[in-house]
């Protein structure tokens, strides 16, 4: 049995598509732009990949973006005083810090000081503390988690009654995903650097959610047959017959894993592309929130 590919790329371009619709309506109706301030803190190379492309992809979609680039040893007070501003701020609707911060920086003050209704990745203790809890809905769910569960949904996985294994309990991608698959009545277990015996556990998945950044550390051996499988890591592997000399890679065995699973997102052009939709999704729901 060779999976099915669950084609992010093309499922992230839908969701473009739908967005862009929407915004054109919006600003057709004499409304603003959605606009999306990105801040970056210092010199990191695929931060500054990543939010060049969530800038890019708000001009693709009519959206208005703004970036910040912050030098790595800015102090916190400035850069709370950036967040402050970008708050206090009418024409930006989303505010987004990409992380990882540099060491010095307190990451979970940052965030308790984006307001809410512009907290588009979601990450403000506000919005993980509802997710977190029966009946009640967050303002904005996590862009990457957000794309792991459309695409599941996309591909016609029913993750209702599915026993579902999260690897990583991260706050950007395991805990919050973990949540999101509870919430749609999935049996999850979560995974991580203490847990005895992972194979044995992956073997039990109907649904896997792989997101511990370790280069192919999921084996085709550990996959249930007919296991999804959403590959949300991204890691560099070493290849000679590259310009680059590497090539990237998720935290699963794609060749191995395709033999046995039913689904698999591929890396590059799975999870990746989706987390961009997603955060387009909510910057534009950001501004419907802000001014209806
Ligand atoms: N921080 C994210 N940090 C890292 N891949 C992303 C990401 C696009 N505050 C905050 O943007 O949502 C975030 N909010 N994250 N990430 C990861 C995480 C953050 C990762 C990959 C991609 C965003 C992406 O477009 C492409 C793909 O998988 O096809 C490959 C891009 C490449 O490097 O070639």
């Amino acid at each position: 049995m060779t999976a099915e590919l669950i084609d992010g790329k093309l499922i992230a371009q839908q969701v473009r598509d739908e967005v862009a619709a929407k915004v054109t309506k919006r600003v057709a109706a004499g409304k603003s732009k959605p606009t999306l301030a990105a801040v970056l803190v210092g010199e990191r190379v695929d931060s500054a990949t990543y939010v060049r492309a969530k800038g890019k992809a708000c001009e693709e979609l009519g959206m208005g973006s703004v970036s910040h680039h912050l030098p790595a040893d800015i102090s916190q007070l400035e850069l709370e005083k950036v967040i402050t501003s970008l708050n206090a701020d009418k024409t930006v609707h989303g505010i987004l810090v990409q992380l990882p911060l540099p060491d010095h920086l307190n990451e979970e003050r940052v965030l308790q000081l984006i307001s809410i209704e512009k907290d588009v990745d979601g990450f403000s203790p506000l919005n993980i503390g509802r997710l977190a809890q029966k009946g009640r809905e967050p303002l904005f769910v996590p862009c990457t988690p957000y794309g792991c569960i459309y695409l599941l949904e996309k591909a016609g996985v029913k993750i209702e009654g599915a026993n579902a294994v999260v690897l990583g309990r991260s706050n950007i991608v395991g805990m919050p995903a973990a949540l999101l698959l509870i919430g749609k009545n999935a049996t999850v277990t979560v995974c991580h650097s203490r847990t005895k015996d992972i194979a044995a556990v992956v073997r039990e998945a109907d649904i896997l959610i792989a997101a511990i950044g370790k280069t192919e550390f999921v084996r085709g051996d550990w996959v249930k047959p007919g296991a999804a499988i959403i590959d949300v890591g991204i890691n560099s592997k070493p290849d000679a017959t590259k310009k680059s000399g590497y090539r990237l890679v998720g935290d699963v065995n794609f060749d191995e894993a395709r033999e046995v699973a039913g689904f698999i997102t591929p890396v590059p052009g799975g999870v990746g592309p989706m987390t961009i939709a997603m955060l387009m999704n909510n910057t534009y729901r950001a501004a419907e929130i802000q001014e209806p």
